[in-house]
């Protein structure tokens, strides 16, 4: 699978180690009475610093910075997610710092912290050392945290987590931050446990097919290594220049590879987590078999943060196959996509290793937002589908690749089709779909949703939002339908200026309500996040949602771990120990 760097570092700037000696000597607290915080509200071109990208954008001739806004560069506004700030939770003190530093080894890069002595607006101006730790990539979810920690060893993490627990501070554990529904940004002023130096690849085994790594090693870069060991990692996205091994496994990415590989819960295999009191839970298995009792480490898998800290990761690291293609193709009715996919099911079997669709405004968006992006069909058509195969022997992988393509052309399933010629071609194919949501980040506000539907009827609600919104929003809102077709996930994508009250009430809940419907899922594999905590119940039933409280109180009594998000409210509020009782 070609791959597409997209890094950016988390380093520790001057300015804040400054701020961190500062603060030790000049005692304050920090928080103070954030009372009710907005959670969507950042200006536009802070996502450019966040993760520079290619666009045709450009902020040079633009000339515009985050005190003014330009027609590309809009500050958002309304915003629907507003969360109060639960006073129960501790704030920051001086003293938490130190020890924060002590817990570090004195390792002034292992905590940053704010380096506005007011509070971190990102409206003001911008420019502090949390800014990074405090905003989400889209730029749309944003916190007001004064402190990042950054442990290096498991040790290092259960110290910092002890003291949060006996000072009952909130805690937003933190990877990659590429999260799309704001899991993994403070709502308020949590402090940020960010994985990032926790980057050690623990062991590779080339016999047994197995990889233990810290939760902080970013994915393309577990790829690199053990492709150097003609093994591949179960997993890809288009964020795995910068997500992490700990937030993919926590958010139970799914990805482009999910086809071929299954579930990320089928391929790892042990985890090791730092729970909410400190402790220390060793799942770290490296076995294919294992039913001693319940699945622990499960419940940790797609938890975003809130039952404990993966720290470690023993995942399945499989042969890599050496011999792929890549398919782009034209069709004219979504109906069609779905023929193409039972074709290729049945025609590829073995070798078909993604099935990937968009739609004609997802591949005009990219056209538009993204440089050297172009359209390699002759033909203009509605829908459009990449098929890659993945085997290891040359001949028999083509063979079958061309009877495939005879059939789809002789079947008139398709109008139009190309197959990369080499792998710089097949790279630009796969750019067409990875990047949409990059070219939707540069091109103005976006509503994401990401809902799994029967496959046959996913694009209905495309069509059906359309016909909804077109009457009162017009052309300069347009929805877009994207994503994983061989997995029945659709991503829909409302692109759009700005953020208004008016156009979210006409989305929501209409979206979440067509998806109860259908029995579908409000989050087939981004998660639920703060974006869709109070929405788990389109998707899961009251026991279950009751059950998840149980567990969440269990594991973290005190809520600690990433409050606000993932359960509902009156699921958190009940899942609490009172303090009395603790
Ligand atoms: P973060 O964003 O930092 O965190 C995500 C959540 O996990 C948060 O709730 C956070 O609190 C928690 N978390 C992070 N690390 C830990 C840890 N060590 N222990 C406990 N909790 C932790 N997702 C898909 O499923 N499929 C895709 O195809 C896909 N494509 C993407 C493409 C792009 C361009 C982008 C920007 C995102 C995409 N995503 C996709 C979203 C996806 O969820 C993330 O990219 C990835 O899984 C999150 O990893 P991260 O390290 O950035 O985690
Ligand atoms: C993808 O499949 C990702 O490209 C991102 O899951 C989807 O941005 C989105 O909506
Ligand atoms: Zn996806």
């Amino acid at each position: 699978m070609p791959t597409r760097v997209v890094r950016v570092k988390v380093l520790f700037d001057a300015r804040a180690r400054i701020a961190a000696l500062l603060w030790l000597v000049k005692p304050r607290v920090v928080g103070g009475d954030l009372g009710q915080a907005t959670v969507r509200v950042v200006p536009r071109d802070l996502r450019r610093r966040v993760d520079e990208l290619d666009a045709t954008h450009d902020d040079e001739e633009c000339g515009c910075d985050w005190r003014h806004t330009c027609a590309s560069h809009q500050s958002m506004g309304g915003a629907s997610h507003v969360i109060a700030r639960d006073g129960r939770y501790g704030e920051v003190t001086e003293d938490d710092v130190k020890h924060f530093v002590r817990c570090v080894g004195g390792d002034a890069a292992g905590v940053v912290v704010s380096t506005s002595a007011t509070a971190t607006n990102l409206q003001d101006g911008g420019g502090d050392a949390l800014d990074k730790y405090n905003v989400d990539w889209m730029g749309k979810y944003h916190g007001r945290s004064r402190v990042a920690v950054l442990p290096k060893t498991t040790e290092e993490l259960s110290a910092i987590m002890a003291r949060c627990h006996a000072r009952n501070l909130a805690v937003v554990p933190q990877g990659g931050n590429t999260g799309l529904v704001g899991g993994g940004v403070p709502a308020h002023d949590e402090v940020v446990v960010n994985l990032g130096r926790m980057n050690a690849i623990v062991s590779i085994d080339e016999d047994a097919g197995v990889s233990v790594v810290e939760a902080g090693v970013v994915l393309e870069e577990l790829e690199s290594a053990v492709r150097a060991r003609g093994m591949t990692v179960p997993l890809d996205l288009g964020a795995k220049g910068k997500c992490q091994m700990g937030g993919c496994v926590s958010t139970n990415a799914g990805g482009l590879r999910l086809l071929r590989y299954g579930s990320l819960r089928g391929s790892v295999l042990g985890l090791e987590v730092v729970l909410a009191n400190g402790e220390v839970l060793d799942l770290l298995r490296t076995l294919r078999k294992d039913n001693t009792g319940y699945d622990l480490k499960q419940l940790f898998i797609g938890a975003e943060g809130t039952l404990g800290i993966v720290t470690k990761i023993a995942i399945l690291t499989p042969r890599a196959p050496t011999n792929v293609n890549v398919a782009l193709f034209g069709l004219d009715s979504f109906a069609s996509c779905v023929e193409l996919l039972k074709l290729a099911r049945g025609r590829l079997g073995e070798i078909l290793s993604a099935f990937e669709f968009f739609d004609r405004e997802s591949l005009d968006l990219v056209l538009e937002q993204l440089k050297g992006t172009r359209n390699p069909l002759a033909k203009p058509c509605p829908f459009y589908v990449v098929v890659e195969t993945s085997g290891s022997v040359k001949s028999h992988d083509n063979a079958k690749l061309q009877a495939f393509l005879k059939i789809v052309k002789n079947k008139r399933v398709i109008v139009d089709g190309v197959v990369g010629k080499d792998e710089k071609h097949a790279f630009a194919l796969w750019t067409l779909r990875e990047r949409i949501s990059v070219a939707l980040k540069y091109a103005g506000a976006v509503y994401k949703y990401d809902i799994s539907l029967p496959t046959a009827r996913m694009y209905n609600l495309v069509t059906t939002l359309r016909a909804r919104l077109a009457p009162q929003f017009g052309s300069g809102v347009k929805v877009l339908g994207y994503g994983h077709l061989g997995d029945g996930n659709l991503h829909l994508n409302i692109s759009c200026a700005e953020y208004t009250d008016a156009l979210e009430r006409a989305i929501e809940p209409f979206v979440y309500e067509y998806t109860r419907d259908e029995r579908g899922s409000v989050s087939a594999e981004h998660g639920l996040g703060i974006m869709k905590a109070e929405e788990i119940i389109y998707s899961k039933d009251a026991k279950a949602v009751e059950l998840m409280g149980a567990m969440k109180r269990a594991l973290d009594p005190r809520g600690i771990l990433n409050p606000y998000k993932v359960l509902p409210a009156a699921t958190r509020a009940a899942a609490l120990v009172p303090m009395s009782k603790l």
